[in-house]
Parts: C-alpha cells; structure tokens; sequence
C-alpha cells in the first residue's frame, strides 16, 4: 500500500517592513558589508520574525491563519539604531536598544495561541533581529551606529519561506492588524 505524504509549508510570522523602513535598512548593508564582509541580505527579505515554525502540514493553514487573526494586540514603534554581530552563526543584525513591550507581549500572546491549538514550534529566548549579512566575520567590538529607523508596527504577517538560486526568497500569505487605539 503506497502513503500519500501531506504536502507541508515551511512557515514563520514576522513583522514586515513597509519599503520606506526597508529602504533605511537596507541603506545600513554597504558599511557593515565593507567592514564584516559576508552576503547582505536582499532588500525585499528583511524582516523580524516574531515565531519561526517550521513545515506545517497544509490541513493545518486554515486553523493557522484563525489563530493569529484571534490575537489582539496594539500598534507600536520598533526603533532600530545598533547593528550587532553573533559570532555563533556569523549574523549581522539590526536590534532595538529596548524591546518595547507591545512587541514582547504580542510574541507572548502568538505563542500562547499557537500552543493552545497544538501548533509546534522551538521556544526560545526572544531576541528581536533584523538579519542584515549572513556569513559576516567581525570581532566583539561595537559596530558603527546607524542612521535611526523608526517603524510604526501596526501588523504582522504570515510568510512561507521558499527558495530560489538567490537563497532564501519569502511569500507573505496573510496579514493581521493591530486593534484600533
Ligand atoms: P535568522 O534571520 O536569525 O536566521 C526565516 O528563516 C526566518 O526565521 C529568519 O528570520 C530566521 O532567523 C528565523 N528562524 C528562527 N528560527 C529558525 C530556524 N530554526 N530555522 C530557520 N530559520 C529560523
């Protein structure tokens, strides 16, 4: 007897930036590049991820989709200002100096949903990026501070991660809005 395999998606939720935000970013890539080398990402994939889940069976988008439109929380700014280095996996980033706490609040509530309806996904520590450069090299020596973004989050998104000769290329699926004020 032969099993059909359900088709999977590999899946995550993000903060998505509109083209202005991803223009400033995308104008922070040049310098760290020139400083730390490795590959920037390309404009249209920057993003930060709020819950990386992994392959998702294609029964389950529907339910996924219901679960994040349940989560309730308010618009807020993301101010990004410091590029960072990990030395572990040779990411160069963009991270705020403090996660305001709409930000930790809606992971919060994302995760709690999502376990509620027995989605699974690695739980981590969360540390808010911007992945800038892959396969960087720098030492543990501050990076040069950026010119101010200043994001206005008022959604977050569905995206299935994909890929194509480039790397990895990203379809957002969905959106779900913040509550009005
Ligand atoms: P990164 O940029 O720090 O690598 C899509 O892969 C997005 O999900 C990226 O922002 C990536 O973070 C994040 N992510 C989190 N956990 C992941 C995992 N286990 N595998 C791949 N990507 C992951």
């Amino acid at each position: 007897m032969t099993s059909i395999q359900e088709k999977k998606w590999r899946l995550f939720f993000a903060l998505w930036p509109s083209e202005t935000e991803r223009t400033a970013l995308a104008s922070w890539q040049p310098l760290l590049h020139e400083l730390c080398d490795g590959r920037a990402m390309r404009p249209a994939t920057l993003h930060v991820t709020l819950v990386f889940l992994g392959e998702v069976a294609e029964s389950r988008l529907e339910a996924l989709q219901l679960v994040a439109g349940e989560v309730d929380f308010q618009r807020f700014y993301l101010e990004l200002l410091e590029a960072h280095y990990w030395g572990h996996n040779h990411i160069v980033y963009a991270a705020p100096e403090v996660v305001p706490s709409q930000l930790t609040s809606l992971v919060n509530e994302l995760e709690s949903k999502l376990l509620n309806h027995r989605f699974q996904f690695e739980q981590r520590p969360y540390k808010p990026h911007v992945t800038l450069l892959r396969n960087a090299k720098w030492s543990d020596t501050s990076l040069p501070r950026q010119s101010r973004v200043c994001w206005q989050v008022s959604d977050f998104v569905l995206v299935q991660s994909l890929s194509d000769e480039q790397g990895a290329c990203y379809e957002v699926l969905a959106r779900f809005s913040a509550k009005a004020d």
